[in-house]
């Protein structure tokens, strides 16, 4: 049977990353496959915001070197309301230098990502040593890695079959650090993977910079993806976090029981 015809609950048991089980437990428990991808500028907003949306989402995305303040005190607030509110931490962090490089880029400097995010991504531009250099570092940590296997801007350069299958393909070699993917929809069943999606939304359809929205109904039920990635959505101006959280941890959660049920 294929792994996105069963629930989350069944894939927990079965998918290979430890990091991939644990969202999964926390997805079925919370019933929530809401990511929030909190873009704001200082520690204090990001650490509201988290503490805001916490009870809502399975996984905090962020963009760690936007904050202007950051210090290590923010790691240690946010792991903290991670586990008050039980959700994960990825860090959108999208690297894709050598292997050499990325190795120090995530497990030093001053945000130490592989310290404190569970999950990571990278490009696959450089070819398979990124991933073994990220692995170095990760894996010992328990670490997972999401491959970008596609974007959701309008004409990015990743969404060709040829660059997609290679993701495919590295993913498979090393599925013992790569968690999943960052796709629009699910690409392999040969083994199972967790599929985050960003560029969703129910109101807007796009930004002026070439973002597209798509809805919870096409990402989850129609293209068989994850987890939903909100960021301007649910925080933008005019926007009351709590309830729009609410709002699309629900679309997300009736998009993925409209997918079992299909
Ligand atoms: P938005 O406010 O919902 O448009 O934010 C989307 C977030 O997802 C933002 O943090 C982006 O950096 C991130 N993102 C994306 O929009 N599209 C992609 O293909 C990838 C990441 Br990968």
């Amino acid at each position: 049977m294929a792994s996105s015809s069963l629930d989350y609950l069944e894939r927990s048991k079965r998918i290979s990353s430890p990091v991939a089980k644990e969202l999964l437990q926390i997805m079925v428990e919370k019933q929530s496959n809401l990511s929030v991808a909190a873009d704001v500028k200082t520690k204090q907003e990001l650490l509201e915001l988290a503490d805001q949306v916490g009870p809502y989402i399975c996984l905090l995305k962020t963009h760690i070197d936007v904050i202007l303040d950051f210090d290590a005190d923010l790691v240690d607030q946010l792991t903290k309301l991670a586990e008050k509110h039980r959700f994960m931490i990825f860090e959108d962090r999208k690297f894709a230098d050598i292997g050499n490089t990325v190795r120090m880029q995530y497990g030093a400097g001053i945000y130490r990502i592989a310290s404190w995010s569970h999950f990571t991504n990278c490009h696959i531009i450089p070819g398979e040593g990124i991933i073994q250099g990220l692995k170095e570092v990760g894996a010992p940590l328990g670490r997972g890695l999401l491959l970008l296997a596609e974007m959701s801007t309008v004409d990015s350069l990743a969404n060709t079959p040829q660059y997609t299958a290679k993701n495919v393909e590295l993913a498979l070699k090393h599925s013992d650090f790569v968690a999943g993917f960052i796709a629009s929809r699910r690409l392999t069943d040969e083994s199972d993977f967790i599929y985050m999606t960003p560029g969703v939304g129910l109101d807007a359809k796009g930004d002026a910079l070439g973002q597209q929205y798509r809805s919870p109904t096409q990402i989850i039920t129609h293209n068989r993806s994850d987890i939903i990635i909100v960021g301007r959505a649910i925080y933008g101006p005019g926007k009351d976090p709590v309830v729009e959280a609410q709002r699309y941890q629900r679309a997300g959660w009736e998009a993925y029981l409209a997918r079992l049920s299909s």
